[in-house]
């Protein structure tokens, strides 16, 4: 059995959020043109309280893009983004959630982030999505979304070591770029790992 995994299609990771990514909002008409040949569709959702760890605002002195220890691993710090309940944690509203058969919401303990869709950072509390995807047999996991690698990228190794079989779909990805290249970086990574990556054309 398949599943798709849509990856943080959400208003803020849009050019036009508060965490922009360059063309994010491309992996939307992949995401709506793959959905529907899947037999399960999860989407996940970063869901952050307003105090989290991961907002620059929430550590006086400290500016987005600066790296600080948080839950005992490296933390990127960010702009706030997809606060619980706010319009920039909403799905992309061109995105059809008609086929998602479930959401898994992550980053949600103010202490340690989630960019896996798996687990916490720190690799500790599961969010469920292995147990909810083991229990409906399924064996393969296509991943797209935001961000290359970010996102993406931990949900694709997580899911690798987990023993699902992973593809992920190049074009229905975009990367934040903080360095230049960390998105192609990141395919590398995950081309390493043993997952597949793929362009939605190649797609059966
Ligand atoms: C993400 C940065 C912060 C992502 C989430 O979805 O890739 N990136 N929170
Ligand atoms: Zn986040």
């Amino acid at each position: 059995m398949d599943a798709l995994v849509l990856v943080d299609i959400q208003n803020d990771f849009m050019p036009f959020g508060a965490l922009p990514v360059a063309d994010g909002d491309v992996v939307v008409p992949v995401a709506n043109a793959l959905a529907p040949r899947f037999e399960l569709v999860v989407a996940t959702q970063d869901w952050h309280p307003v105090d989290h760890g991961s907002f620059a605002v929430n550590h006086p002195g400290t500016e987005p893009g600066q790296i600080i220890e948080l839950g005992g691993v490296p933390q990127v710090l960010w702009p706030p983004h997809c606060v619980q309940q706010t319009p920039g944690a909403s799905f992309h509203s061109a995105l059809d959630i008609g086929p998602v058969h479930h959401v898994v919401r992550k980053g949600t303990d103010p202490e340690i982030d989630s960019y896996s869709g798996f687990f916490d950072n720190d690799h500790r509390k599961a969010t469920g999505l292995e147990a909810f995807l083991r229990e409906r047999g399924i064996e393969r996991v296509t991943l797209l979304g935001l961000t290359t690698e970010y996102c993406v990228k931990y949900t694709a190794l997580d899911g690798a070591a987990l023993g699902f079989e992973v593809t992920v779909v190049a074009d229905g990805c975009r990367a934040v770029d903080l360095a230049l290249g960390d998105g192609e970086r990141a395919l590398a990574e995950m081309a390493a790992a043993g997952c597949r990556v793929v362009s939605s054309g190649d797609l059966g």
